[in-house]
């Protein structure tokens, strides 16, 4: 569909507008005392994994609007993923949810992936439908039920997954429980919490020793009076009662309006208990837009606080997923998007002058610490960006490439009109 000398190619042509807008910046970063260079090797080094279900279309409860040539298995889940990492070299790990995409053949299945230079990050458990073939139902929870042996059924599924994964290469299970009650008295919150927490146990018991589990929480949906693990303080407090290998998990789209989400991930990080992200972006709850499309400045706060964990504290390094929908936009010309926003508040965090930032905090200078922020946040970093891109044999302009390149119509005329892939 699109070569890599395509890439190269056009790259090439593009190399003297390029060079246009990459000097006068790099000239203003030296001046203010940035080291670009060291600021371009971290931008190629940095990777964000794309979930499996995020390659076709997104629906909303109402209806779905699907653009065609949508993945049709796992393989072509593969082929799109290894797409998006030849356009921009910055997505070289797949993200698989169990059962929708359980591999026939881990072996063929680690080949492909390996042919397009990708890696499997977190697997991802299932237990908020019910499968066609189940014994039991998770209408009412699953690690959380009150019956035994909807809580064991739902415990084994996971400790399947973590199988899976082990057989694909992948280090980290990423536990999403839609388990809660939409109504008062519904549920006793004590014991359903002391239960999912000897479910968890069993399966954290279950994981390889270089092996983490991922807790992620969400406030509401799809119960809407109480969710089981509704924030960052009940995933740390059962990360913390796992063990080491348990970490709570930020989902950007999981908190109520104007939380203040740059803060929980400092607190995570100087607790060593911060282990992956899911970026998206919402304006009322979990909207599962392009990230940074509506709360940029926020996004780079977050941004902010990451890099001054990543370098002043002992947290592990950390899982980074794209995990939106898209719903009016083509999936893979949404990821371009997504992936160029999220290194751009990278990039941004990182030309953050950290020695002026700690100089105002500590004189309580408010004014020049807001200055020192908005400056970073306020530089046109997109040049650095691309040149670290290119420099990885990405190419200039990953979303110009795919449209130039009719990559979409090129699919469909592959795969059909109304192809649907597994997902929400
Ligand atoms: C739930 O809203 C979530 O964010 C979890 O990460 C799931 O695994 C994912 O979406 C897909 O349903
Ligand atoms: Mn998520």
């Amino acid at each position: 569909m699109i070569t890599k000398d395509n890439i190269l190619q056009n790259n090439a042509d593009q190399k003297a507008k390029h060079q246009k807008r990459l000097t006068p910046l790099a000239d203003t970063l030296s001046d203010q005392g940035i080291d670009v260079e060291s600021v371009l090797k971290k931008l190629d080094t940095f990777q964000i994994a794309v979930p499996s279900w995020a390659l076709g279309t997104g629906g909303t409860r109402f209806a779905r609007f699907p653009e065609g040539g949508e993945p049709r298995s796992l393989e072509e889940k593969i082929e799109d993923v290894g797409l998006l990492h030849l356009l921009n070299a910055s997505s070289n790990a797949i993200s698989l949810h169990i059962p929708w995409d359980i591999p026939k053949d881990a072996t063929a299945i680690k080949q492909l992936a390996s042919s397009h230079g990708l890696l499997f990050d977190a697997v991802n458990s299932n237990t908020f439908q019910d499968q066609p073939d189940a014994k039991v139902s998770y209408k009412f929870g699953s690690l959380c039920h009150v019956d035994k042996h909807v809580r064991d059924e739902a415990v084994a599924h996971n400790k399947e997954v973590i199988d899976h994964g082990v057989a694909l290469g992948s280090k980290a299970l990423t536990v999403w429980l839609a388990d809660g009650s939409s109504f008062p008295g519904q549920l006793n919150f004590r014991e359903a919490l002391q239960r999912t927490q000897d479910s968890l146990q069993q399966i954290y018991d279950h994981l390889p020793a270089d092996w983490k589990v991922l807790v992620e929480y969400k406030p509401y949906e799809p119960y809407f009076y109480s969710m089981v693990i509704p924030d960052w303080g009940t995933s740390h407090l059962l990360a913390s009662s796992l063990g080491e290998k348990a970490l709570s998990l930020v989902d950007l789209g999981h908190h109520l309006p104007n939380t203040n989400i740059e803060q929980i991930v400092a607190i995570l990080m100087m607790q060593k208990k911060l282990g992956g992200f899911h970026f998206n972006d919402s304006k009322y709850g979990d909207d599962d837009l392009t990230v940074a499309s509506i709360k940029p400045y926020q996004f780079f706060l977050i941004f902010n606080e990451l890099v001054d964990g990543m370098q002043n504290t002992k947290n592990p390094e950390l899982s980074w997923m794209i995990d939106a929908s898209h719903n009016l936009k083509d999936p893979i010309e949404d990821l371009i998007q997504a992936i160029e926003a999220i290194k751009i508040a990278y990039a941004q965090a990182l030309i953050v002058d950290r020695a002026a930032l700690k100089k105002a905090q500590t004189a309580n200078d408010v004014s020049a610490a807001q200055e020192v922020l908005q400056n970073a946040f306020r530089t046109d970093v997109r040049a650095l960006v691309a040149e670290s891109r290119m420099r990885m044999g990405g190419a200039y302009d990953p979303l110009h490439s795919f449209r130039e390149n009719q990559i979409r119509r090129q699919l469909i005329a592959k795969r059909g009109l109304k192809t649907v892939a597994t997902g929400l």
